[in-house]
């Protein structure tokens, strides 16, 4: 990362058309640049720590650039600890531009994404996976994301991480009391203490780490396919699941012929929703690398929704052979149900689930939507957390390990050292949570996910 004795300035809205648009600055000469450019409306007025001044922005020649609020907030009491300022302006892409060049001008540089978070977590404002769940917030996709991205933001992964860090030290102080005795003489009583109390940890990392494929899902959304022969009515269940005509319908088989991915939600659940080319061997080769990819998309994703036209006589899923993967759970959505009567309902038969809709009425969508969110219980509000990032898991999951480890170690009467080892690397990838222990590379990898101004 970049030195952090420059002064950084980023845009901290959108850019574009809007009411309001606010530009950050933080760093030893926020304030200083402001007094320079910002003239206060009311005379006499003076700029105060946390205090919103209206006024206006004028350039070098005292050309003015735009009616403000403005305020700094003197360090440490902001978001980077150092000196902030915050520009409230008009939304346009030139006003902006001339306030951002006004200070580039007077030695300002522009931010690099995630500057002013990462400067937050370098001066101890927030922790690593606090930074972390500050850009999970921004991306949820759903209220449910956003709540839970909320509770990492609120401490909770910090929590987890510090508890079990405590209960490790005790650990270690039980393994240093184990090492004292001689090596011939193995103390039972110190041994079942210690494996109690790594159970007991083990108890605790085993329902967090089982949150993973639900926190993945609530954060990237769950992917699903549709998939199915030409003409059943794939893109008109997109569009009804959509709400408008995003994918062209017409009854030439054939129609779709790349795949279309739309977001949307269904129920609390995030999902990215993919409608692709319909199944057949043709002679078309553009067709023919829609179907090539539609294939192919169909070993990873989360759910496949295998649409049949149930008014012919047939409906089979023959063209899907050797496509269903053991585990990518398969929904059958047996379609055109305002073309064949109830009782037809009976016949078929699928080694799948099915729902009957009409993606041209609508009929059986809310059923469609109630399997769907059947087969990924994602709780809807949960109080204990719920593990959404990856490094996260991969830290809890080797913090476990190195308990199994020792807990053999200890089995084995391996001696005392050995199975400290175990303990210390665990409290150590601890650190990596907060980021006590990273190093500057992965910082790197994770600020720069950020969008800039944040
Ligand atoms: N009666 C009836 N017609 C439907 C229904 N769903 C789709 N259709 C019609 O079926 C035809 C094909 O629909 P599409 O949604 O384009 O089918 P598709 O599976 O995407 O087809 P390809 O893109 O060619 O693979 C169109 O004429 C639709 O209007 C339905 O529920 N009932
Ligand atoms: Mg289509």
């Amino acid at each position: 990362m970049l030195s952090s004795e420059d002064t950084i300035i980023a845009p901290a809205t959108a850019v574009g058309i809007g009411a309001i648009a606010i530009i950050r600055i933080s760093g030893p000469k926020a304030f200083e640049h402001l007094k320079s450019c910002f003239k206060p409306t009311r005379i006499g007025a003076t700029l105060k720590s946390h205090v919103l001044t209206y006024g206006t922005i004028v350039n070098a020649r005292a050309i003015p650039i735009d009616h403000v609020m403005a305020v700094y907030m003197q360090a440490p009491a902001s978001f980077t600890r150092e000196d902030v300022v915050e520009i409230h302006c008009h939304s346009n892409t030139y006003v902006v531009r001339q306030i951002l060049e006004l200070f580039a001008a007077m030695g300002c540089r522009l931010a690099e994404a995630g500057e002013f978070t990462y400067r937050a977590f370098m001066h101890g404002r927030i922790d690593l996976a606090e930074a972390e769940a500050i850009a999970e917030l921004i991306d949820a996709g759903s209220v449910t994301s956003a709540r839970v991205a909320m509770q990492h933001l609120e401490g909770s992964i910090t929590a987890i991480a510090t508890q079990l860090h405590d209960q490790l030290l005790q650990i270690a102080a039980q393994v240093e009391a184990y090492l004292d005795f001689p090596e011939d003489e193995v103390d039972y009583i110190h041994v079942n203490t210690l494996t109690s109390s790594v159970d007991s940890v083990i108890a605790l990392l085993d329902p967090l780490l089982s949150t993973f494929y639900a926190g993945k899902v609530l954060r990237e959304g769950l992917s699903i396919l549709i998939l199915g022969e030409p003409n059943v009515g794939k893109s008109s269940l997109l569009n009804y699941l959509l709400g408008y005509d995003r994918a062209i319908v017409t009854d030439i088989p054939g129609t779709t012929r790349d795949f279309i991915e739309e977001r949307i939600t269904l129920g609390h659940l995030p999902v990215r929703l993919v409608d692709t080319a319909g199944l057949r061997k043709s002679k078309d080769i553009i067709e023919q690398t829609g179907v090539q990819r539609a294939k192919e998309k169909a070993k990873d994703v989360d759910l496949i929704l295998y649409v049949v036209d149930g008014s012919q006589e047939q409906s089979s899923l023959k063209a899907a052979e050797g496509l269903f993967q053991a585990e990518i759970p398969v929904i059958v959505v047996v379609n055109k149900a305002d073309k064949f009567t109830e009782s037809k309902t009976g016949n078929f038969e699928f080694a799948q689930p099915f729902v009957c809709i009409s993606a041209l009425t609508g009929f059986g969508i809310d059923a469609l939507k109630q399997a769907i969110e059947q087969e990924f219980s994602v709780p809807k509000a949960s109080n204990s957390s719920i593990l959404t990032e990856k490094r996260h898991f991969d830290i809890f999951a080797q913090v476990k390990s190195e308990l199994i480890s020792f807990s053999q170690g200890l089995s084995a009467q391996l001696p005392g050292e050995l199975l400290a080892c175990h303990i210390y690397t665990a409290m150590s990838a601890l650190g990596r949570i907060t980021g006590e222990t990273v190093p500057e590379d992965v910082l790197s990898q994770i600020f720069s996910k950020f969008c800039v101004g944040k």
